[in-house]
């Protein structure tokens, strides 16, 4: 469904932009690399009606997907907040933030950055009218299903107990990482230590389609799904592979629109997706994808970006809504940090997490904990 009630316009007085620091828990590896900081950029808008909060899920380097931090850090400062500033003054009246999106559309890409600062006037809007962004974008559950992301150990006995430990913890799905040479072997230790569990893999574009058999190989595991084999654009591909494949293909990478997902389903490319705001270029585009899909009958789920508590509150908000009928990468705060950013760091509690009910996103900021993780500062005013 469509937002059913439109937020007031927003007056901005500054914008805030930070680079964070934050150091991991364990170290994370996936197809394209190991990170062991998280570098994120944290969006403070400052309006007339008090502040509000966004985070730009870009990594430290363009490896997942074309977009990186430091070039967020410049194309936010040298295009898209004065823009922003410049559509939300008191002469224009303010900008609703259903608006944002429009005002930055002119600047093609950097989907992730225009994400974050989409979130931060929602949030501003909606803690000034006391609204909560769960309400806001038609949640219909107060808790969701908690998945986790597992990458990849140093072999496939590491990764048995590091799986262990997250069963333990009571999430209800795992998802490992895979890639050429790490695939069979890893998912098949998994499935033989723990039996019919909820399990799924995400290979990060790192397969071609000349990797079908090794692919298909897959198939005797009954895994949920296999999450993006190919390339970012190899819709076509994908298509071919889905006819040879009985495991469901979802799609994560290639999916960075409403209506690439559209041409995705016509394509028979995926039958399930992943959504992620910041991969679409914000929550309200992510609701779209979200209806796109339950129109087609195809099942979604929340996927994650390492998100501090701001962008961790914000997608167990978007996972309550009835589409999102796969545990989504929602997983608790402690799942990659030592210390959130937030006062109420996001948990598990039966391996669910609550959606929050607090206006805006539902979660303040620490300020002590933001400035310790902050490397670098700049706050834009018209
Ligand atoms: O492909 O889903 C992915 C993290 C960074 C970049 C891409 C991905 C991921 C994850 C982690 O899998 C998801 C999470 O935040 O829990
Ligand atoms: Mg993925």
């Amino acid at each position: 469904m469509p937002i059913a009630q439109a937020a007031a316009p927003v007056v901005l007085d500054a914008v805030e932009l930070r680079i964070l620091h934050l150091p991991l828990v364990s170290p994370f590896t996936t197809s394209f690399g190991t990170e062991t900081v998280r570098e994120v950029i944290v969006v403070r808008a400052r309006a007339a009606g008090g502040d509000g909060w966004g985070e730009i899920v870009t990594q430290q380097a363009p490896l997942y997907s074309s977009e990186y931090t430091h070039g967020a850090w410049d194309v936010a400062q040298r295009f898209l907040v004065p823009a922003l500033l410049d559509a939300a003054s008191s002469a224009t009246g303010g900008l609703a933030p259903e608006t944002v999106a429009d005002v930055l559309e002119p600047f093609v890409g950097h989907r992730m950055v225009k994400a974050g600062l989409e979130l931060a006037v929602l949030d501003a809007a909606l803690r000034a009218e006391g609204r909560p962004l769960g309400e806001y974008l038609g949640a219909v559950v107060d808790r969701v299903p908690s998945g986790v992301s597992v990458g990849i150990q140093r072999d496939p006995a590491a990764l048995v107990d590091t799986v262990a430990g997250y069963l333990d913890q009571g999430y209800v799905r795992i998802k490992i990482k895979i890639k050429p040479g790490r695939d069979v072997a890893d998912t098949a230790a998994v499935r033989d230590a723990f039996g019919a569990i909820p399990l799924q893999v995400d290979a990060n574009s790192a397969y071609t389609l000349a990797d079908a058999e090794t692919l298909a190989e897959l198939d005797r595991f009954d895994l949920l799904l296999i999450e993006q084999p190919l390339q970012e654009d190899d819709i076509v591909d994908h298509a071919t592979l889905a006819a040879r494949l009985r495991t469901p293909i979802c799609l994560d990478e290639s999916i960075v629109s409403a209506k690439a997902a559209a041409d995705a389903l016509a394509l028979r490319a995926a039958s399930v997706i992943n959504i992620k705001a910041g991969r679409v270029g914000g929550y309200l585009e992510a609701v779209r994808v979200h209806d796109v899909c339950r129109a087609a009958g195809i099942p979604v789920w929340c996927g994650g970006m390492l998100e501090t508590g701001i962008g961790r509150a914000a997608n167990a908000a978007l996972a309550a809504l009835p589409g999102f009928t796969l545990p989504g990468d929602v997983s608790a705060s402690d799942r990659f940090y030592a210390r959130d950013i937030v006062r109420e760091p996001i948990v598990l509690d039966d391996g669910h997490v609550r959606v929050p009910t607090a206006p805006g996103i539902g979660v303040e900021i620490d300020p002590v904990a933001l400035e310790d993780a902050t490397v670098a500062r700049v706050e834009l005013r018209r």
